[in-house]
């Protein structure tokens, strides 16, 4: 093994975020001298799909990832705070998809597009921010450059694959049932999803607001290194297959024009404006999905007061929201010779 050409590990390999993370390596062409998926033991043996040969699912166990440099996890919090730190120590970077170690102060919480500089100072494990995050500040970081926003208002309209696969199942499930007039009986989520829009993403804190909702609240703050801004979020569950949509209004300290807002995101690094209202051109999950980019439109004035502006936010959340996110996040290891764990 060598750091220039590193034997990477997918954990969750056979999960939604998993084998699109597979894809996103093989389309990049991620200069990996070997890639080896694991799962939990219910999975151990099944095949997955890379560059076209079967590779066999192997379960994880305390020392399966000694000898890899790179580990890309997307298995679920508690995998991520048992397994990341065995890896850790055994030589081996983690880049982990679950929230597990977002907040930890010995973590970075990268978006390749907005803070790479802060990979520098990573003891082994590297947090992938919550895919709403993600995408929101891709898109809000040229306008915090350029104009320092004071305060974010953000409302969600989330697709099902952020769940997984089982609720991806569950949403296709209940649609066809509900088609045959035959009822539906929620699993994975608390109500039926189908035809229906649930305010609700994760646990319940005692403040009254979501878990998912407080992870954009306190990753946003994190990410742009601004622990000044104000972010208030309302997340919300669609029912969408891929693709995550926001409406996101904030507030800047210095005023911007709706053509100075498209003139900067036209520039941003992993932006796509698509707005044209005279034509009737916005973001659409349906468009978004399958692509890398994040892409904006709806771009207003507020004009309830002096600096404010509207915005749509579109971008598949499986890709730019979780598994392209991580393999950025490797490819800007490699870039800046970190793939090791410092002693
Ligand atoms: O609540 P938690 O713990 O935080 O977990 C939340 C879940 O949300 C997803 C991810 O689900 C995670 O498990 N997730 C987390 N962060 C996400 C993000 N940012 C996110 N999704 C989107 N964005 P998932 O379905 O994507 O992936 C689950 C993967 O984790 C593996 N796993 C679980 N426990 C593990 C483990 N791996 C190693 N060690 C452990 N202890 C899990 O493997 C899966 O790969 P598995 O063996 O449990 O998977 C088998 C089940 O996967 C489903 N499935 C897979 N492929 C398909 C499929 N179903 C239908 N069609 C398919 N093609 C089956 O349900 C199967 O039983
Ligand atoms: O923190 O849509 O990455 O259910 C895990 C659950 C992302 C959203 C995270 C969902 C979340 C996801």
């Amino acid at each position: 093994m060598s750091a220039k050409n590193p034997r990477v590990a997918v954990v969750g390999a056979t999960g939604a975020v998993g084998r699109e993370m597979l894809e996103v390596l093989a389309q990049r062409e991620f200069p990996a001298s070997e890639v080896v998926p694991f799962a939990s033991s219910r999975s151990a043996g099944t095949k997955v799909e890379f560059k076209g040969v079967e590779l066999t699912v192997r379960e994880l166990k305390e020392d399966s990832l000694a000898g890899f440099d790179l580990a890309l996890f997307s298995a679920g919090g508690s995998t991520s705070e048992k397994f990341a730190p065995l890896a850790a120590q055994a030589g081996c970077v983690v880049v982990d998809n679950s929230s597990a170690w977002r907040m930890d102060p010995n973590c970075p919480l990268v978006v390749p597009e907005v803070n790479p500089q802060d990979l520098e100072w990573h003891k082994g494990i590297i947090a992938n921010p919550n895919c709403s995050t993600i995408q929101m500040v891709v898109a809000l970081k040229p306008l915090h450059d350029e104009a320092r926003i004071k305060r974010i208002v953000v409302s969600t309209y989330q697709a099902v694959s952020g769940t997984g696969q089982k609720a991806i199942n569950e949403l296709e499930h209940q649609v066809s049932r509900l088609m045959n007039c035959q009822e539906v009986e929620p699993k994975v989520y608390p109500y039926q999803i189908a035809f229906n829009c649930l305010p609700q993403i994760d646990v319940f804190l005692d403040n009254g607001y979501t878990k998912e909702e407080m992870k954009m609240v306190n990753e946003t703050r994190k990410i742009l290194g601004d622990s000044t801004i104000r972010v208030t979020a309302t997340a919300v569950r669609v029912p969408v297959f891929y693709g995550h949509s926001e409406c996101v209004n904030i507030e800047t300290e210095k005023k911007l024009t709706v053509q100075q807002t498209r003139q900067l995101l036209a520039a941003a690094p992993g932006v796509v404006v698509e707005d044209f209202p005279e034509k009737q051109i916005y973001p659409l999950a349906v468009a978004a999905a399958g692509q890398d980019d994040v892409f904006v439109g709806r771009i207003r004035e507020d004009e309830s007061i002096d600096n404010g502006l509207n915005l749509w936010i579109v971008a598949d959340n499986i890709r730019k929201g979780a598994a392209l996110n991580a393999v950025q996040i490797g490819e800007e290891l490699l870039r800046r010779n970190l793939l090791r764990v410092p002693k």
